[in-house]
């Protein structure tokens, strides 16, 4: 059906199953024959005691309205349709409306709106029966109202530039929007307005990631520091950016102060972290029920485990070993890179350098950001007299979902442990073998129940090699399913074998398809492919692999650099990233391949390395099709509503906003959020029609799928910034 430009339901066809919609925790929904269908419980006694409904509904006041639907019941009932507002008491509605349902029937009331709001709701008040009933609706259809003004990104000047600035030695790239034919002269302005450079550009013709037609602009001739630089051609301005050695230098502080801020199971304190103090998290104190004694979910295991402390993984407050193991991993190697690579600045990363409590201990503070979450993991392996023993569950989070904000010490859910994982139990053995090596030199007793705890989670691992999360159980928490551990395999195999040198680790990384095998992915490493994570370790930490083997690892590395570097060549907008590779954390997609060629020129000193993370880099501070940074706090037009439910700012001016150095996930061409997709999607086409990838994200705290913060995101970006920040 051909949407009403004044539809104000999304999904109302059900098209897309049941997204958009909500329902209570009794009342399972489903979408059947391209209808919603409810399995009502019995033994209510109010209307509202099962619910299903739609938030975030525009409602202008004094305009006239049309609600329509069409609904049937398993038997004759009474319930109840209301449009109200989305917060407590719920009144005044503009409708509330009793209906008969039997068979299928359509139902079509008009009201006039006395609420000017956009957080209105819709809702089938469908309890206060005795009996359980089956509910189908279909074709729930809200007209009224002005027209929904598209939405038009903020996209400021079509000089696209990197917001921030250029490194004095370092490439300066910009891109231009624009449909000339020709070349166009372009300008580069000092903060005095007096011009100091000039050139032509190069057209690029029609760039596939933004569908644009642009052009790009080399300044790199222009090596005086300085701020407030600005680029103009064709007309537009860029925004300001400096030139200038020390422009990361303050974001590789920030981008690991966010670890701090998202930590569980401890106050979080105003003198270290002004504005974003709040009690402990999950410290077993009501309303909480965790994270202290966490049972497992029912029917997986008789006992219940102290699993405080860690991260919070992201906007939600679960967390997740494969997560948090890739993410300690990244901040592990931040601190290992100042140990292996000469002119990498360990004094950044040391004792005292960070804003967090255990200043002065006389440990890199580096190191006491990633303990915080390593002692999280530990909690998580399956105790010696348990049946698989050894293993690490896979997750600890809410039963349920819970509402945005939420301070994680109000969180009143149930809090399960979900069943060990050969993902998860590899990930412990990797991030604690190399913990085993690091910690060392500081704190034996921790390095050597570091060391303890890997090698029983290898034995366990390999004792059930094919334990593997469910892709449903995600309820309450994301999934964080993998089908594929291999590649687990492998990387826990390398750290054990370069922390110990032993035998039996090398000859299961012999044995693994990674030996000779490809371990870089086109779309990068992550969370889910960690081959690249060991590989990379191989090359470049101290180990007895024999030098052939070392010389082949290395050569790898820089065999995936060259291919990311190809893939950026290819891009008017600079960056490793295809049109085809905009998924879900696409930012953090960027990040790693970032590191993969910083490792190459680690490895070599190849300066078209260097230059190509920092034109990469530039990407994520501006230079794109949006004129977006998606670092907070970095950059005239930043990300800052980012999803979360700790730094709710955009729902309520008391809360914070996220802090500075916070990474958004970035354009997701799934538009998996139904903000995403009421904003992006054109529904005035059918099939609805999304954006050009470069396009597929929206600054708002609705949008998980293109605007959420993550504890992988930031470990990403911490170890880039780090390096950049070492040029
Ligand atoms: O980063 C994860 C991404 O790769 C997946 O596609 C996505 C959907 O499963 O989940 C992302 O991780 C989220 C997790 O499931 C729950 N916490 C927030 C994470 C970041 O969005």
């Amino acid at each position: 059906m051909e949407q009403d430009p004044r539809e104000k339901i999304f999904n109302g066809c059900f098209n897309e199953g049941t997204d958009g919609w909500f329902s209570d925790d009794r009342t399972p929904v489903s979408a059947v024959d391209g209808k919603l269908r409810a399995d009502v419980p019995g033994g209510t006694t109010n209307p509202w005691e099962a619910i299903i409904g739609q938030n975030d509904i525009l409602l202008q006041q004094g305009r006239p309205y049309t609600l329509s639907f069409s609904a049937s019941a398993s038997r004759p009932v009474r319930v109840r349709v209301r449009v109200q507002p989305g917060e407590p008491p719920f009144d005044p509605a503009p409708l509330t409306q009793d209906v008969d349902l039997g068979p299928e029937q359509s139902y079509t009331f008009t009201f006039t709106s006395g609420l000017d709001t956009d957080r209105g709701q819709v809702v089938f008040q469908i309890g206060g029966n005795s009996e359980a009933w089956v509910f189908d609706v279909d074709d729930v259809s809200l007209i009224g109202g002005d027209p929904l003004p598209p939405y038009v990104p903020d996209t400021g000047p079509r000089v696209r530039v990197n917001q921030v600035g250029y490194l004095p030695s370092g490439p300066k790239r910009a891109t231009v929007v624009t449909d000339s034919p020709e070349p166009i002269p372009w300008q580069v302005n000092n903060s005095a307005g007096v011009a100091v450079a000039a050139g032509a550009s190069t057209p690029r013709g029609p760039d596939a990631s933004s569908g644009q037609q642009v052009h790009t602009v080399d300044f790199s001739a222009v090596t005086q520091p300085g701020t407030g630089y600005t680029l103009s051609a064709d007309g537009e301005t860029s925004y300001p950016f400096d030139i200038s050695a020390t422009i990361y230098d303050q974001l590789r502080s920030d981008a690991l102060h966010f670890f701090y801020i998202q930590r569980s199971g401890i106050a979080i304190e105003d003198a270290l972290a002004p504005g974003y103090a709040r009690p402990p998290g999950h410290l077993g104190a009501p309303p909480n029920h965790g994270d202290t004694s966490v049972p497992c979910q029912p029917g997986t295991g008789d006992y219940e485990l102290d699993v405080h402390g860690g991260w919070y993984d992201a906007g939600d407050q679960g967390k997740y070993v494969v997560n948090g193991g890739i993410a300690t991993h990244q901040l592990l190697s931040q601190h290992e890179r100042t140990q292996t690579v000469t002119g990498a600045n360990p004094d950044p990363l040391g004792d005292g350098s960070l804003r967090i409590p255990e200043h002065g201990n006389g440990v890199p503070d580096i190191l006491d950001e990633a303990r915080w979450e390593l002692e999280f993991l530990l909690r998580m392996q399956v105790p010696a007299d348990q049946p698989l023993a050894g293993m690490a569950h896979h997750k600890i989070h809410d039963e349920k979902w819970t509402g945005l904000p939420l301070s994680p010490d109000q969180d009143g859910e149930v809090r399960l442990l979900h069943p060990p994982s050969t993902a998860a139990t590899l990930n412990l053995a990797a991030t604690a073998a190399k913990g085993a090596r690091l910690y060392a030199p500081f704190d034996q007793d921790f390095a050597a129940r570091c060391l303890t705890a890997a090698r029983t989670a290898w034995t366990a691992a390999q004792a059930h090699p094919a334990n593997l999360a469910s892709p449903t159980d995600a309820t309450g928490g994301g999934a964080y399913d993998d089908d594929q551990v291999t590649d687990e395999f492998y990387w826990a195999a390398a750290e054990l074998f370069i922390t110990t040198g032993e035998q039996p680790y090398l000859d299961a990384l012999r044995a693994s398809p990674y030996w000779t095998g490809e371990a870089f992915p086109p779309d990068g490493f992550s969370w889910q492919q960690v081959a690249a994570v060991g590989r990379i370790d191989l090359a470049t930490v101290p180990n007895t692999l024999p030098d052939a083997d070392r010389a082949a690892a290395r050569a790898s590395v820089q065999a995936a650099a060259d291919q990311y570097l190809a893939t950026a060549r290819d891009q008017a907008y600079g960056m490793p990233l295809t049109q085809d590779e905009y998924e879900w954390g696409s930012n953090s997609v960027i990040l790693n391949k970032l590191a993969v060629i910083a490792t190459a020129f680690d490895l070599t000193g190849d300066q078209r390395y260097r230059d190509g993370v920092l034109e990469g880099l530039d990407y994520l501070f501006g230079r794109n099709a949006l004129n977006q940074s998606y670092v907070t706090g970095y950059g005239a037009h930043h990300s800052h509503n980012q999803h979360s439910r700790l730094y709710g700012h955009q729902l309520n001016p008391a809360l914070p906003a996220p802090p500075a150095g916070s990474i958004a996930g970035g354009p997701n061409t799934g538009l998996e959020d139904p903000k995403a997709k009421r904003l992006l999607l054109d529904y005035t086409v059918k099939p609805p029609k999304r954006p050009e990838p470069q396009f597929c994200y929206v600054d708002d705290i609705q949008s998980w799928s293109t605007n959420e913060v993550a504890i992988n995101w930031n470990s990403a970006l911490a170890w880039i910034i780090s390096f950049a920040a070492d040029q």
